[in-house]
């Protein structure tokens, strides 16, 4: 016979640990340190470790329990597990409404105002949990919605999973399924994927595939290591108990002990419905988990009943589905861009696919590195994703679609423009054309020269700078100022008035001021900002090629890197005859930059760096830098580490992350007239 006294405090311990587990894994709102938890949870251990008899099942030491499994059994559901039919577009949603609205109208009911729970769509695993006498009986993966696989022993590891359901789950039926979706939250599995990178083992292509091969594991200790989280939202077979609506059940399921979405919320109509997806759709980035999508569900359980389902789809329920931002597509082929500094740039020809809402056909592939790293071959299966406004991404090759005739790539080791030897630059992952002729690099820094950023030449495109090059009218960026409109004329599809624009256009270019100049001549590392910084310096572009490098580095904000790269540049004899030619040509070479506008010289911002993003309430983008450079501070189009302030408005873009990332301070409108205020 056990000591009573020992019993009870284990039972104690055991009580204590579930409601400190609870506090901490489901509401989030822990009474008690780490350390005091963990002296309660060693206690335990140390108790049951002398008296192994008196373990129980459900004890918390127990999620990790056993060897791993030779296979997995399969297990029926008492209720099968339904499944959702889609609502693509608020066209779609607003047609299931419709039909609904009539179905409950012949079934009797009164159909305006119905009332309606949205939730978000967790994109992960949907599981069964069943319950017997309060305690976890079988975890179970849907399987085909009849039949599942049981994973009890891996669900078990789920710290927010109640091993038993607490007492406050009234009525309590003795038996139950608790219907719910297991993720990775979405740090975890960038940490995970971080970890397998570094083992040399294969990545996950998302969080769901990441969760699945987390829960679908013979070996329990393996899915513990893996911090998966879960989300309930319904219940399945249930004994003996009548809930009259979805709300009822949330509110039991939260009693049991569940971790229940606190987004979930109530809508009546389908504007309302649209107005919430609007919202989610907004804020799903700020979410730690993954959601597809709005499930929207009838409230009312016994209206539900009447409905039915059509196969696993009740009519009483859709996801109302984001537009999918992943697609898979097939990696036709990996090809080679020679850019203006001779770097060679890899990029993939894809099947073209619609992602977002866009159709995609090319994909940039950073470096060899990276291609060897997600091992992508030509003919590979891959899994696209765009964010946002941003370039899609090949995130990984679907391995298990290989067919064995994929090609995996070797960057070239001649320049595919002009056949040279290509170099590998020292501590740079990029391959470079060292040839200072080169046809791709020729063509490349005069669309580089003309482009929107840089000297901004409205009418020379792409396909003019080459044909220009193919006809030798021009060699390089200062060949266009000698372009006459007579020679334009001749080319094909280019009347008489279009060549006097053009050559209009370039002749215009010519009043940009120096920091556009150097920018436009594509030194490398020198971007906009950079140029910028180095005119505030010396004044002009021939000052600034007379400056040694150690000159050229005391500039603040240029470091040792890029003023070498400067100092190389304006070394160049072929550079040297360039400038000269660009200067005769009109350019501002040797001209000053003007004196920045009055006032703005010593004013609160000097030397300030701010990046705009997204709608300002009440100031234009032209007012709000307008507001800065008057009191002396710069705009600049891109967040780096030097920029002061990031002002954000409605809508922001990418810049945001990546300022939270840098730690740039972030103000709202409201915070810049503050600090133009001084
Ligand atoms: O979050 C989910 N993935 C989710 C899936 C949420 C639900 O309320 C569901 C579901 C699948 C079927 N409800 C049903 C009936």
């Amino acid at each position: 016979m056990a000591d009573p006294a020992i019993s009870q405090r284990l039972d104690e311990l055991r009580e204590t640990i579930r409601h400190h587990e609870y506090r901490y894994y489901v509401l989030d709102s822990p009474e008690i340190s780490d350390a005091e938890y963990d002296a309660f949870f060693q206690e335990l251990q140390e108790l049951e470790a002398a008296h192994p008899e008196l373990v129980t099942a459900d004890s918390p030491t127990q999620r990790v329990g056993g060897e791993p499994l030779p296979g997995f059994v399969q297990v029926r559901h008492l209720e099968p597990m339904l499944s959702l039919a889609n609502a693509k577009n608020e066209e779609e949603l607003k047609a299931w409404y419709a039909r609904l609205m009539k179905l409950c109208a012949d079934a009797g009911t009164d159909y305006w105002d119905l009332p309606f729970v949205l939730e978000p769509k967790i994109d992960g695993l949907a599981v069964s949990l069943r319950y017997e006498e309060g305690r976890l009986a079988i975890g179970a993966t849907r399987g085909n919605g009849d039949i599942g696989e049981d994973v009890t022993q891996n669900i078990r590891t789920i710290p927010s999973v109640p091993l038993a359901l607490r007492p406050e789950a009234q009525p309590f039926p003795s038996v139950v399924e608790v219907r719910g979706e297991v993720y990775l939250p979405l740090e975890a599995f960038a940490r995970l994927n971080e970890q397998r990178l570094a083992a040399g083992e294969p990545t996950f292509a998302n969080p769901r595939n990441a969760a699945a091969g987390s829960l679908r594991q013979l070996d329990p200790r393996v899915t513990a290591s893996r911090p998966l989280a879960a989300w309930f939202y319904g219940v399945g077979y249930v004994e003996g108990v009548e809930f009259p609506t979805q709300q009822s059940v949330l509110e039991w399921l939260r009693q049991g002990g569940f971790r229940v979405n606190p987004h979930i919320r109530a809508a009546a109509g389908a504007d309302d419905i649209v107005e919430a997806f609007r919202w989610w759709q907004d804020h799903r980035a700020d979410l730690d988990y993954d959601i597809d999508g709005v499930v929207v569900k009838l409230d009312n359980r016994q209206l539900q009943g009447v409905l039915g389902a059509v196969g696993r789809d009740p009519r009483w329920a859709v996801a109302f589905k984001f537009p999918p931002t992943t697609a898979q597509t097939k990696l036709l082929s990996i090809n080679i861009n020679v850019g203006r500094t001779g770097v060679l740039n890899p990029w993939a020809l894809l099947e073209p696919v619609e992602v977002g809402g866009v159709t995609v056909e090319r994909a940039t592939l950073h470096n060899e590195e990276d291609i060897k790293r997600k091992d992508l071959r030509e003919g590979d299966i891959v899994v696209l994703q765009r964010a946002g406004d941003v370039i899609p991404q090949i995130v990984a090759p679907l391995t298990d679609l290989r067919t064995g005739l994929e090609k995996p790539f070797h960057m070239p080791d001649k320049c595919p423009s002009c056949g040279t030897a290509v170099v590998r630059v020292p501590r740079e992952v990029a391959v470079r054309c060292p040839n200072p002729d080169c046809p791709a690099k020729r063509s490349e820094s005069i669309k580089h020269f003309v482009s929107k950023s840089a000297m901004d030449i409205d009418g020379v495109g792409e396909k003019l700078v080459d044909r220009l090059l193919e006809l030798g009218l021009i060699k390089d960026a200062a060949g266009l100022y000698l372009v006459k409109p007579g020679q334009l004329a001749n080319l094909e599809r280019l009347g008489e008035k279009s060549a006097a624009n053009i050559v209009g256009a370039i002749e215009a270019s010519k009043t940009r001021p120096p920091d556009r100049v150097l920018f436009a001549l594509g030194i490398p590392h020198v971007g906009a900002e950079n140029a910028e910084l180095l005119i505030e310096r010396f004044g002009s572009v021939a000052e600034l090629s007379r400056a040694s490098a150690e000159e050229i580095a005391e500039t603040p904000g240029i470091g040792p890197v890029i003023a070498a790269s400067v100092h190389e540049f304006f070394r160049d004899p072929r550079n040297q005859d360039l400038l000269s030619r660009l200067e005769e040509a009109g350019l501002k070479i040797s001209e000053a930059a003007e004196a920045p506008a009055k006032g703005a010289e010593g004013g609160p911002l000097t030397g300030k760096t701010f990046v705009l993003t997204g709608t300002l309430p009440s100031l234009s983008r032209q007012e709000a830098t307008e507001m800065i450079e008057a009191r002396g501070g710069r705009v600049t189009d891109s967040v780096s580490a030097k920029t002061n302030y990031l002002v954000v408005g409605e809508s922001p873009g990418s810049k945001l992350a990546k300022a939270e990332k840098l730690g740039v301070p972030i103000l709202d409108e409201e915070g810049l007239r503050h600090l133009v205020a001084g």
